[in-house]
């Protein structure tokens, strides 16, 4: 799959984040020494070097991370699978120099192509005290950096706003009906996000009509895109971790929005163990979950994604689809066959298929439902589509 070949799509529903054909890819900014790329390798269990860090740009690191989901576990506990096959994520670290992104107030050309290809996105802001790296700001200030990045993305676009609507102005001098209405609408929408975002509020927290969401769309604009800020701390503030959490979230968690505390360093070294070992160290921090299940969890819920499983060919699989996704719409996910072809959904309950304890108990007491084209999937739904081509 190519990352330009990623754009947002309409679902029956309405205009969806997510193209349902492909995996969810996730943007990781923040500022230089924030913590980016360990944060990355922590996601990823990664090993890119985070000792000498460099203000030059170089190329984005790109991992895929296996999303953590419980129930994969209890449903191959009952089916006894060849195999288990978990949904993927993509992160992409951005490994932009600082001097682009704060000095000269404007995003570069570079860093933004890679990120408008995201689905969502992640800024790390440094809390840790490290006196061998220093802050590029020279001080450590949550609030500052937090605003220094959502001013970036608001550049962005503007920049691409200004662009577009020099562009209609020009157009609509010799523009005829019907595309004259076209243009006048598409600019009518335009100016009102203008609007907004230079009264610093940014995209994802306007409620746009569908046809202005469709509208926009294709312009894949940066503050549009869901936001988790994670708050990197030192080890030191881990006892806090979870007060410092809530505090920030009353302050700062907006619609589409949220904050997370994480411990980087903590969970890169975390990462390149084998999980029993982890799981233990971790419960010695007081933690129970680990960054990447927390950083998944608070990515899906902000993207509207759920979770799916199929179990044909001795394989027992997750999928992510956004809420609201038509079972046409979700077969399509597996093969553009299923949804050509598309007949009927088999459908149980991830819950009550662990009930019964197997597919044909569960067929025997009725709880297997068969399902049309429009039905619309549930998180959990065990499924299997019948179809024909
Ligand atoms: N003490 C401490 N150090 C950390 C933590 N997270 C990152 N660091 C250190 O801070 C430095 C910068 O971390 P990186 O992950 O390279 O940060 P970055 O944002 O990718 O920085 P760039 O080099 O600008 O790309 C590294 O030396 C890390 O080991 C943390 O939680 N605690
Ligand atoms: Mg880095």
């Amino acid at each position: 799959m190519s990352l330009s070949a990623r754009f947002l799509v309409e679902h029956d529903q309405g205009v969806g984040l997510v193209n349902p054909a492909m995996s969810v890819n996730i943007g990781i900014i923040g500022l230089a020494t924030s913590g980016r790329t360990t944060l990355f390798n922590a996601l990823v269990k990664g090993k890119v070097d985070t000792k000498s860090y460099t203000q030059e740009v170089s190329a984005p690191h790109i991992g895929i991370a296996k999303v953590p989901e419980p129930r994969l576990k209890t449903l191959s506990d009952i089916l006894h699978p060849k195999r288990i096959v978990p949904a993927e994520v993509t992160y992409i670290d951005i490994d932009a120099s600082v001097k682009g992104l704060v000095k000269d107030k404007s995003v570069g050309g570079q860093f933004l192509a890679q990120l408008s290809n995201v689905d969502t996105l992640i800024n790390v802001v440094r809390a840790f005290t490290n006196e061998s790296i220093p802050h590029p700001e020279g001080s450590l200030d949550i609030e500052r950096d937090i605003t220094t990045m959502n001013l970036e993305l608001a550049f962005s676009d503007l920049a691409i706003l200004e662009r577009r609507l020099e562009r209609i102005n020009t157009s609509l001098k010799g523009a005829k009906q019907p595309e004259r209405q076209v243009l006048l609408q598409e600019q009518e929408t335009l100016m009102k996000i203008k609007t907004d975002l230079e009264k610093d509020v940014p995209i994802r927290e306007l409620s746009l009509a569908t046809a202005e969401a469709r509208t926009i769309a294709n312009f894949q604009f940066l503050t549009a895109k869901p936001l988790l800020i994670v708050v990197n701390i030192g080890e030191d503030q881990l006892p806090q971790a979870a007060s410092l959490e809530a505090e920030l979230n009353s302050r700062y968690s907006r619609p589409n929005c949220r904050v997370i505390t994480l411990c980087g360093k903590l969970e890169m070294e975390l990462a390149q163990l084998d999980n029993s070992a982890a799981s233990g160290f971790r419960a010695e921090f007081g933690l129970t979950e680990s960054g990447l299940e927390r950083v998944i969890k608070q990515s899906y819920e902000l993207l509207g994604l759920l979770s799916f499983f199929t179990t044909a060919s001795d394989e027992v699989k997750a999928w992510s689809i956004q809420d609201g996704t038509s079972a046409l719409k979700a077969a399509g996910k597996i093969h553009s066959d299923m949804e050509r072809g598309f007949i009927r959904a088999e459908v149980i309950s991830h819950d009550d298929l662990v009930k019964c304890g197997s597919l044909p108990e569960a067929r025997k007491k009725g709880l297997l439902r068969l399902e049309g084209k429009n039905y619309i999937v549930q998180d959990g739904d065990v499924i299997t589509f019948l179809f024909n081509v």
